[in-house]
């Protein structure tokens, strides 16, 4: 079935900052995919291609991302077989020709790779996840990802003053229904607490808590009081996870922690500290994503311990991670769709990690919509974790709702 029309308009993001919405047509179904957008991005993710025009959005607009989609992809790809996925992309990646795909924008790329594969889905008949499946030839099965909930804002995300950008809790129950219930129900609980203390209770970015809490240690303290009081737990029913995203207080050489001035082993040290104190068991960008060295230290000391995710380390990026893989860097990877810029590029990184048991965690962005791509895309590969912020607001619960949704299906 040839793709006939391929639209795309600025719209919104969770944040309120522009983004691109694609509408894509084959046969008789229109279809559309939204993009999401970091704050704490990577600089080795492709570009994110924006206006720079003062006099819109204060320069955040994404109109020359519409425009090349509607004048210099579409002209490409009309015609084309809409099921041919790698095709589509290798055509978008061809026509762009820069590696991080700076004429075109990963924007308008990813936007118009999502729709495809999503319009090609609902041609078939089948549900994406299981699409995917059959496109790329993935395993198969219907294995679904442990939600990491990001359920106290910190770093860019939130004024909470806390250097470590995402505190999250891990429900380890069987089903996923019963993972997202626990989830809330410590979420609540949690809530309850800094009421209680006199902490506000207004949320971040991904929609969990911003307290002013003073430290990340006070934060994990939170945490423990909250699985507990919720009737749970901590370590048995509710594991914990962090996005330290270290890159964002990196300054030649000097971490800047929490008022503190630290030397990547003082981090190491702190680190391993709190895996020691609390049931923690995943650390994502403990260190800066060009600090090797320490990587390499940190993963020594805690590989076995723990899962140690490279986000803005490997950026969704083959040669990132084949780097990160020759210098035994890490042991999981956390993937965004718009870090790389397309669906096929995203899969070969996928691949690439599972292929050296590298654990993957699928994640949303701090900037987000209502699109649920990145749930089919989870259980698709079969992915460890989905990370899709906290149990608050849309754009973040319904990541989840989706998986639970697929759950139920027969
Ligand atoms: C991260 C993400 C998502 P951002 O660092 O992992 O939680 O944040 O989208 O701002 O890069
Ligand atoms: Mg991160």
């Amino acid at each position: 079935m040839k793709i006939t029309s391929i639209r795309a308009q600025e719209i919104l993001d969770s944040r309120g900052n522009p983004t691109v919405r694609v509408f894509l047509t084959a046969g008789k179904i229109t279809v559309s995919a939204s993009v999401p957008s970091g704050a704490s991005t990577g600089s080795h993710e492709a570009l994110e291609l924006r206006d720079g025009d003062e006099k819109r959005y204060g320069g955040k607009g994404v109109l020359k991302a519409v425009r090349n989609i509607e004048k210099k992809i579409a002209p490409m790809l009309i015609g084309v077989d809409v099921r041919k996925q790698r095709e589509i992309d290798a055509i978008m990646i061809d026509l762009d020709g820069t590696k991080n795909k700076t004429q075109l924008g990963a924007n308008a790329i990813l936007g118009v790779s999502l729709a495809a594969a999503r319009c090609a889905a609902a041609l078939s008949g089948m549900e994406l996840w299981q699409y995917l499946q059959k496109t790329y030839r993935l395993k198969g099965g219907k294995k679904l990802p442990y939600p990491t909930m990001n359920v106290i804002n910190g770093g860019v995300h939130a004024d909470s003053g806390l250097s470590t950008q995402e505190f999250m809790i891990i429900p380890q129950q069987k089903k996923m229904s019963e993972r997202v219930r626990v989830g809330s129900e410590v979420f609540m609980a949690l809530k309850k607490i800094l009421k209680d203390e006199k902490y506000a209770v207004g949320v971040g970015d991904e929609g969990g808590f911003a307290p002013r809490l003073g430290s990340s240690e006070k934060a994990l303290q939170v945490l423990m009081a909250a699985i507990q009081q919720a009737g749970y737990k901590p370590g048995a029913d509710v594991k914990l996870g962090m996005d330290v995203a270290a890159s964002e207080f990196y300054d030649k050489g000097v971490y800047k922690f929490e008022g503190k001035k630290k030397t990547g082993a003082e981090m190491i040290e702190m680190i391993a500290g709190w895996v020691q104190k609390y049931p923690i068991v995943s650390v994502e960008d403990p260190l800066h994503e060009d600090d090797w060295e320490h990587w390499e230290k940190f993963t020594t000391k805690l590989r076995h311990l723990i899962t140690i995710v490279g986000d803005d380390l490997f950026v969704t990026n083959v040669e990132r991670l084949q780097q990160g893989i020759s210098r035994r860097v890490a042991n999981a990877i956390l993937i965004k769709v718009n870090q790389i810029g397309s669906l096929s590029e995203t899969i070969d990184t996928i691949l690439l990690a599972q292929k050296n048991n590298y654990k993957v965690s699928v994640s949303h962005r701090s900037g987000e919509t209502a699109d649920t791509f990145i749930a089919d895309l989870a259980v698709a590969v079969g992915a460890d974790f989905l990370k899709s912020g906290s149990l608050s607001r849309s754009e973040r619960v319904e990541k989840y709702n989706r998986v639970n949704e697929i759950e139920m299906q027969k």
